[in-house]
């Protein structure tokens, strides 16, 4: 029987991976966890804990006490508020990643989820269909651990066999949660002032492309990688993962089909420098051939699924 612990369960992802995990494993099997006591509100399906992941000693507890056998964890600082506190940034993203694979390592866990990023891409890695394996030179705190964060995820699987699973993702894009700090969190923003009938101011360019992907596609990603048999897992620092890739300008485009008088205004802030260092597109060739990853969403799908489903949609 796997008993699920999800740090970090109240974020974007978190907040809709913990739903799945839930319906997979059952709901007493699943301990959802997070820094604040109010997340708890989210989580009438599974168990809640509060847990702040650099309590180590907390941690270890809870994984002890609980006889947990996996670890999804998916607390980080994101990039845009990692430029504006950078140490901490580090300290967090690193030391709690370091936490959960010695845990790993000294409770034998089954496995470990952890979320890498395009982050780790930077200013010289080709722009286009960027591939698994290139240069990698991260300009941003976050992408550089998350990059560093890979390589520990790798040695840890090579040195002390913690089978440990990790995905690039791409900008996600979901309307049951708000993303907080991110680059790519312009493309949540705007459906929310699309709908409230309000003009959308962009913080990045009109034709700033970026690797983006619906909700819906990241958690069937992230558990078909989970649910993948371990020799399938070939790749043990983190998977490219792609669906589909727009611009602002190509995202305002696809809401107006629908809300013809809806409005942008581009005015380009420090996030568009963290954007122009990362790729247009991804090659998930590895993803698609290892353990047969498929998207079901390119934009015009997602924005009809989004402007149909928000409006009902309680937070
Ligand atoms: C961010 O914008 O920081 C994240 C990411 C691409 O990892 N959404």
């Amino acid at each position: 029987m796997e008993k699920i612990l999800v740090i970090g369960a109240a974020g974007q992802l978190g907040s809709e991976l913990t739903r799945s995990l839930a319906d997979q494993f059952g709901a007493e099997q699943v301990i959802a966890t997070d820094l604040n006591e109010s997340a708890k509100a989210k989580f009438d399906f599974c168990r809640f804990q509060v847990l702040d992941v650099m309590d180590k000693d907390g941690l270890r507890n809870l994984v002890k006490n609980e006889k947990v056998t996996q670890i999804y964890h998916l607390a980080a600082v994101l990039s845009a508020v990692g430029e504006k506190k950078p140490l901490f940034a580090w300290e967090l993203n690193m030391e709690s990643l370091l936490h959960v694979l010695e845990l790993a390592k000294e409770f034998k866990l089954n496995k470990v989820y952890w979320p890498s990023s395009i982050a780790v891409f930077g200013p010289n890695t080709p722009k286009i269909n960027t591939p698994q394996y290139c240069v990698k030179e991260p300009n941003t705190v976050y992408g550089i651990s998350k990059q560093a964060g890979e390589r520990w995820c790798e040695y840890y699987f090579q040195k002390f066999n913690v089978d440990v699973r990790s995905l690039r993702y791409p900008g996600l894009i979901g309307y049951k949660s708000l993303p907080g700090g991110g680059t790519t969190d312009y493309a949540v923003d705007i459906y929310h002032k699309a709908l409230a009938g309000e003009k959308f101011d962009c913080f990045l360019r009109e034709d700033s492309s970026l690797p983006m992907m619906y909700m819906p596609d990241a958690i069937k990603a992230t558990l078909d990688l989970m649910n993948a048999p371990s020799e399938s897992v070939k790749i043990r620092s983190s998977y490219n993962l792609a669906a589909m890739n727009f611009t602002p300008k190509e995202s305002y485009e696809s809401i107006l089909k629908y809300i013809p008088d809806f409005k942008i205004e581009y005015n380009p802030d420090f996030r568009q420098a963290i954007a122009d260092s990362w790729p247009d597109s991804i090659d998930d060739t590895c993803a698609r051939k290892d353990w047969g990853w498929k998207h079901d969403y390119d934009l015009d799908a997602m924005t009809k699924d989004i402007l149909e489903n928000l409006p009902n949609f309680k937070f």
